[in-house]
């Protein structure tokens, strides 16, 4: 029972991270039909599921795949995936766009997190859509290490600074980076063109467009986002991104409130447990989470766990690294086939645990 998956955006930094993990995850992969720009089309690109050519993208040819996992902008995604997603018999489209994320109609999924959204009530081989909408990645990261603490303290207020890099901007932001790196050292000005500024040894606190509330779109993706997997409209977040010069592990530094009393041995020992996160907290050894250490390891890293000076034995202070590529992308829209294969197969946390406070997951599970 093989499947037909197609990648658009498949020469991008994120369409050549899919790849990779379908082979790693073993996705029954039949047959990868890879989708790119003119430029890229009639080149044979060598992959773990044997030699593949680039071919231009058609809603024609996308419509007979089992999957098709959109690595792209969100005008295309805007353009073309509600109507391959309705296609009858059609494929399951997971969108890396931010275009359909606020959508209510439309899941956006963590699988570990709130996979049970997908399942319609009909059964468990029914799901409530065939559009499915990834997370933004400094989201999709955060929310690794926060929904079990969520789940067991209950967040009421949120306050993420984070340290993001080069690779959010894709392959283009990662080569502007090495590229003006080597320039700098040698005297020259970084030249930019992906960046506001040159990112060389600076730090841009701008990523994505400014909006009328003084937040950029990327900070206030992290409030909307986080909400809505989190199914909790009402959660404060605050959030200032900044882009650093590192080359594809975001880290964020986080303080929280909570509505019940942490406990912070209580804490290190729900982020033990939880999947997709590796806890790291041994100051005494110096290890912390790192985005050297988090870099292409599909778990994130939690550690520096700590009573907060602010908001007292009602907080928690944390910091996390993970990989921009995979958790904040690639991983994360694998995971999601894979729980369309068999929801039983991806750990979920809520069916674990399930969260005291989100009522919806408590029906839902
Ligand atoms: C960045 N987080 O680091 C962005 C990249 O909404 O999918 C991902 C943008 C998105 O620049």
């Amino acid at each position: 029972n093989g499947k037909t998956v197609g990648i658009c955006g498949a020469t991008g930094a994120v369409g050549i991270e899919i790849i990779s993990v379908l082979a790693e995850r073993k996705f029954p992969v039949q047959k990868l039909v890879l989708f790119a720009s003119s430029r890229s089309a009639g080149k044979i690109v060598p992959t773990p599921f044997g030699d593949v050519k680039i071919d231009l993208f058609s809603v024609e040819k996308a419509a007979k795949l089992d999957y098709v996992f959109l690595a792209v902008s969100g005008d295309f995604s805007l353009q073309f995936a509600k109507e391959l997603a309705a296609v009858p018999n059609g494929p399951v489209v997971i969108d890396n766009s931010s275009a359909f994320r606020r959508d209510p109609e439309i899941p956006l999924v963590i699988p570990e997190i709130n996979g049970s959204v997908l399942l319609s009530k009909e059964g468990e081989d029914k799901f409530v859509s065939k559009l499915i909408a990834n997370p933004n990645c400094t989201t999709a990261i955060a929310v690794m290490a926060l929904w079990p603490l969520h789940c067991e303290f209950q967040i009421k207020k949120l306050i993420v600074s984070t340290y993001q890099a080069a690779s959010g901007a894709g392959a283009e932001g990662m080569e502007e980076l090495r590229e003006g790196a080597h320039e700098f050292l040698a005297g020259k000005t970084a030249v930019n063109k992906v960046f506001a500024h040159p990112l060389p040894f600076n730090l841009i606190p701008h990523i994505d467009k400014f909006q009328d509330n003084g937040y950029t779109k990327e900070e206030m993706k992290v409030t909307w986002e986080t909400r809505k997997i989190f199914d909790e409209p009402e959660l404060l977040v605050s959030c200032t991104a900044a882009r650093i010069p590192i080359m594809r592990a975001h880290s964020e530094a986080i303080s929280m409130e909570t509505v019940r009393p942490v406990n912070i041995e209580r804490a290190r020992e729900l982020l033990a447990q939880a999947d997709g996160v590796d806890l790291v907290d041994n100051p005494d050894r110096l290890e912390y989470p790192m985005p050297m250490n988090a870099t292409k390891k599909f778990n994130i890293e939690a550690g520096r766990l700590r009573k907060s000076l602010v908001f007292g034995d009602h907080g928690l202070e944390l910091f996390v690294s993970g990989d921009q590529l995979l958790r904040g992308a690639a991983l994360n829209a694998v995971l999601i086939a894979e729980f369309m294969e068999n929801p039983r197969a991806v750990p979920q946390f809520t069916k674990k645990r399930t969260c005291k406070f989100a009522v919806s997951r408590e029906t839902a599970v």
